[in-house]
């Protein structure tokens, strides 16, 4: 393999230099820094090389986000060429450019109609933070300035900042650095684990009912808005029984509670549809996105607002004391532009839903239906998760799932293919421009990584 000249240097070189100097996210340093990161040093379509020239498909887009997979010429060229013609300018002091206008056009012909705003960020974990303060402003405009309580779930996440932090669920995360005041969690949907003698639907009206009971303890007057993933992505990949989305829908308009779905992970085609909360049928006064927008190639989110919210802003609110230097960066704003164009020209979000996302969906019931280690199978277009199990029956979970996942995960880079592990769920989202071949490889070397761990485990 042919690498660049700044390259050139021995993995270990690497791994010495990168422990004297970084805190990785959400690992324990002192382990990684004797064990050596991987370095990764080139990526091209679904695949990516590290230093020691090793190949990997990777089937986690990056971290859910690389829509189109590496090394698109156009993106680079698209940001390029911004930053020849205008490197970067702001938001601030009256004025605007056109590279972020572009953008909008585009963002909001891909949109339901009654969406009409956005507030960019450089993350997804801005686009939450932006987000409560966006929705407490709302509510103060419009003469409710007491309805300040968010309400979002456990094991659901919404980023690392300490606000984004907050809204998720992750008791670790809170534990580490605090909390905020005016926020509720309820729990999560997710029945495999949580459901009981409880049929999928029973569980789902359960859990959404749940919310009811929170905002009628907090009194319907102090909850500001209700925040959750259309699926849980970093908590487990876990889809919600048909029955949740409608009831919580129902819940939010009976109690006057805006409804904000982070469609971080779930946004940009992931599902077969442009947006996650299009596929599980409900529609969200605030959409929060990152990852997809840009696919990864700059760091890029926004909070997108519903009409009704954007308008009392605008008509009422005059000033909102909020800006972010880099809000609508023009080089982050041209590659989303340059992504946007090609997931819809290139009719990929079409094919995510028609055809690679059902052939997908087929390929994992097919492989791992009867597998004796796989006890829930979860998905749509191009999102996979397999539930490893002790018990099917039962739905006994091991007691080591953490480990024997991760294990897992690990059987899955040395078979040369990058699944993530989350509690005991394998989780699979490969780019959307993947084809039916690299989806069989994906799927196979999963295979065996799964058999590898299932032989661990006594179920082989
Ligand atoms: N919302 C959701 C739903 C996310 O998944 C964020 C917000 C925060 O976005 P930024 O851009 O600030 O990271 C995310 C991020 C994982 C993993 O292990 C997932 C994320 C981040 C890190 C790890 O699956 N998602």
């Amino acid at each position: 393999m042919n690498l660049p000249a700044q390259l050139q240097r021995r993995t270990e070189d690497y791994q010495q230099s990168d422990a004297a100097h970084h805190i990785h996210g959400f690992v324990d340093q002192k382990a990684l820094n004797a064990e050596g990161p991987r370095v990764m040093v080139r990526g091209e379509g679904l695949y990516l090389w590290d230093s020691e020239g090793k190949r990997y498909l990777d089937g986690m887009s990056g971290l859910w986000c690389t829509q189109l997979g590496y090394g698109r010429r156009d993106l680079t060229a698209a940001a390029a060429a911004q930053m020849d013609q205008l490197a970067y300018y702001n938001m601030f002091f009256h004025t605007t450019h056109p590279a972020v206008i572009e953008l909008s056009e585009l963002l909001f012909s891909l949109l339901p109609g009654h969406y009409s705003h956005v507030i960019y960020t450089n993350s997804g974990s801005e686009a939450n933070e932006v987000l409560i303060r966006t929705v407490r402003r709302y509510w103060q405009v419009v003469g409710q300035p007491q309805k300040k309580i968010m309400i979002g779930r456990w094991n659901g996440y919404h980023g690392s900042t300490l606000a984004a932090s907050a809204l998720g669920g992750m008791k670790f995360m809170h534990d580490m650095g605090g909390m905020i005041p005016d926020v509720a969690h309820i729990d999560e949907p997710y029945w495999f684990a949580h459901g009981g003698e409880l049929t999928p639907a029973e569980f789902g009206r359960r859990c959404a009912l749940q919310l009811e009971e929170k905002i009628l303890e907090l009194g319907a007057e102090n909850v500001a808005g209700f925040i959750a993933e259309p699926f849980q992505g970093a908590g487990g990949m876990i889809f919600p029984p048909q029955s949740y989305w409608p009831e919580i829908q129902r819940i939010c308009r009976q109690y006057d509670v805006l409804l904000c779905a982070d469609e971080v992970i779930g946004g940009f085609g992931r599902t077969g549809e442009w947006f996650a909360h299009q596929h599980f049928g409900f529609e969200p006064d605030t959409l929060s996105i990152a990852k997809g927008l840009t696919s990864g190639y700059l760091p890029m989110g926004g909070l997108v607002l519903s009409k009704r919210i954007a308008e009392a802003l605008v008509e009422q609110g005059g000033v909102f004391a909020h800006g972010l230097t880099y809000s609508g960066h023009p080089v982050a704003a041209a590659v989303a532009l340059a992504n946007l164009k090609a997931l819809r020209d290139e009719g990929i979000v079409r094919q995510v839903k028609h055809d690679t996302g059902p052939y997908l969906q087929q390929l994992l019931h097919d492989v791992f239906g009867n597998h004796p280690m796989v006890g829930e199978i979860q998905g749509t277009g191009l999102l996979g998760a397999l539930q490893l199990v002790e018990d099917k029956a039962t739905r006994k979970r091991f007691a080591n799932e953490n480990d024997l996942a991760w294990q897992c995960r690990t059987f899955g880079f040395e078979e040369g293919v990058i699944i993530r592990s989350t509690l005991g769920r394998m989780i699979m989202a490969p780019a959307l421009v993947a084809t039916r071949a690299e989806l069989d490889e994906l799927v196979d070397k999963t295979r065996i990584a799964v058999d590898r761990t299932a032989r661990i485990a006594g179920k082989l």
